[in-house]
């Protein structure tokens, strides 16, 4: 090229070269125009058409796996997706998914401030032309991070319209947008109907104490489960925020329970009329918004299950920071779930120990990851359930880049506790500390307990022919000492 322009240089004069540039520059602008794009961090605001197809992220290159000794925020260190680990790639013990509702309409708004994030493709707007862009940005944000699942409410995707009918229209739009998006890659994890926003679910949705309310939450999760089906979802969640109460003087708990399993009863026989064959799952949440939500925990949820005879249509989805607001660990949710047969799909995510609320933050807790992975392992996986970021920036974090940064965070901290629990599975030293704590049941009368044909008269009688048993210590320190040296 240089050669071309010395010879040029030497035939032409200036005028003549500077038009030559010029043409040259014209026809490179036609060869290579692309799209317009819409550069992160720019401030700048991109085109207002619905339709506009350019780059949303064009200085975020796609996230690679670089390794533990690289520092390049935008890539992996510890997420290999094709590495195996116990058999299995990474990819599909972890199985990611973006949560839209934060990732895509979180703005930072919190009770005593406006939103602080200004993404440059937002027009201020919640119309449909917005959403089919916002919907673009997505699919491109989940492209780059490598992340084939996400998950959303019917209205964080689409507009409410002025009436049933308009919302299902909206609705309509942009998953038909979405599922040219999606391509063959991209599937939903889970779908959900959001019963909590709206004026109209005040009082809950299948628990309001209002007829035309508990109707139209009805027809909410039916077109919920349709979009998600068609989609090719792999399973339905249902968060009742709202399903619980304020104060049980006005309560009529029995009722509105009774109402709440026959509400879940009609979505598992519309489910299987509409042929979907995706797991339902209920998450459990103590309280917030309410003071007190029905489905408290994992116990209460499987009991509630039991009760209505739902137990076998239904899994849970287990939110570690929804664990923690219960009063539990992450791990004791897991573990209730899982030896219940309901371990299903979790939202990977964290609270603060300081605060009591729940503050949906990207998990970075390596000791919490391991626990959570050391379930799942013993579990044989989650699929088709798997770990979906229920987590949100901080009303502090700004830049595009900060919600590449925080999945790519997320992601390595799950993939971090997958090792780790492998190496500790791998070494079988804490199995053998757990296998030893209960040998005395591996005797001839432990198995008579455990098969239920011990009675009390029996035991009796070995209780006073062994006297005072000798108790051997637990050695938690011991068991602690082993599974931080795996961290
Ligand atoms: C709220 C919560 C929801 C559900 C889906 O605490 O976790 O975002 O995951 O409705
Ligand atoms: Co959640």
């Amino acid at each position: 090229m240089l050669q071309f322009f010395f010879e040029m240089k030497i035939r032409m004069n200036a005028e003549e070269m500077l038009l030559l540039l010029l043409c040259l520059n014209v026809v490179s602008f036609i060869v290579i125009a692309e799209p317009p794009t819409c550069p992160a961090n720019l401030g700048n605001v991109c085109s207002d058409s619905g339709e506009w197809e350019g780059e949303f992220f064009p200085v975020i290159p796609k996230i690679k796996y670089e390794g533990p000794s690289s520092k390049n925020p935008l890539a992996y260190k510890y997420y290999n997706s094709e590495e195996e680990i116990l058999g299995k790639k990474m990819k599909d013990w972890l199985r990611f998914s973006v949560a839209f509702w934060h990732t895509f309409r979180g703005t930072g708004v919190d009770i005593f401030g406006a939103g602080t994030k200004n993404w440059p493709w937002e027009d201020g707007t919640n119309s449909v032309a917005m959403s089919k862009r916002r919907m673009r940005a997505f699919f491109e944000f989940l492209n780059k991070l490598g992340v084939d699942k996400w998950c959303f409410h019917d209205r964080d995707i689409a507009p409410d319209g002025k009436t049933l009918e308009e919302s299902n229209a909206n609705l309509d739009e942009v998953v038909a947008l979405a599922k040219t998006l999606q391509g063959t890659r991209i599937r939903p994890l889970w779908g959900t109907a959001q019963l909590f926003v709206h004026p109209r679910y005040m009082h809950g949705g299948a628990t309001s104490s209002e007829l035309g309310v508990y109707a139209y939450a009805a027809a909410q999760v039916k077109k919920a489960l349709e979009v998600t089906h068609y989609l090719g979802g792999e399973n339905y969640v249902f968060w009742g925020g709202r399903e619980g109460y304020q104060t049980l003087l006005i309560t009529d708990m029995e009722r509105e329970l009774d109402h709440m399993a026959r509400f879940l009863e009609a979505a598992v026989a519309y489910k299987k009329k509409i042929g979907f064959n995706g797991t339902l799952l209920i998450e459990p949440k103590p309280q917030e918004p309410t003071k007190h939500q029905y489905d408290w925990d994992a116990a209460t949820t499987a009991n509630f299950l039991r009760k209505y005879g739902l137990i076998d249509e239904f899994k849970l989805n287990i939110e570690c920071n929804h664990a923690t607001l219960s009063g539990h660990t992450c791990h004791h949710e897991l573990e209730t779930a899982r030896i219940n047969g309901l371990l299903g799909t979790i939202d990977a995510n964290s609270g603060d120990p300081q605060i009591g609320w729940d503050t949906d933050q990207f998990l970075t807790d390596l000791g919490e990851a391991t626990m959570v992975m050391l379930s799942v392992i013993k579990n044989g996986g989650i699929a088709p359930g798997g770990f979906n970021f229920d987590a949100k920036l901080r009303r502090e974090s700004t830049d595009v880049e900060d919600l590449f940064i925080a999945h790519i965070g997320g992601m390595d901290t799950m993939a971090r506790g997958l090792r780790n629990a492998a190496k500790l599975i791998q070494d079988g030293s804490l199995a053998e500390l757990v296998r030893k704590r209960y040998e005395s049941f591996d005797s001839e009368i432990g198995a008579q307990i455990e098969a239920g044909k011990a009675d009390f008269e029996i035991l009796e009688k070995k209780a006073m022919e062994w006297s005072d048993p000798m108790v051997a210590s637990a050695k938690q320190e011991l068991a602690e000492m082993i599974f931080q040296s795996a961290l």
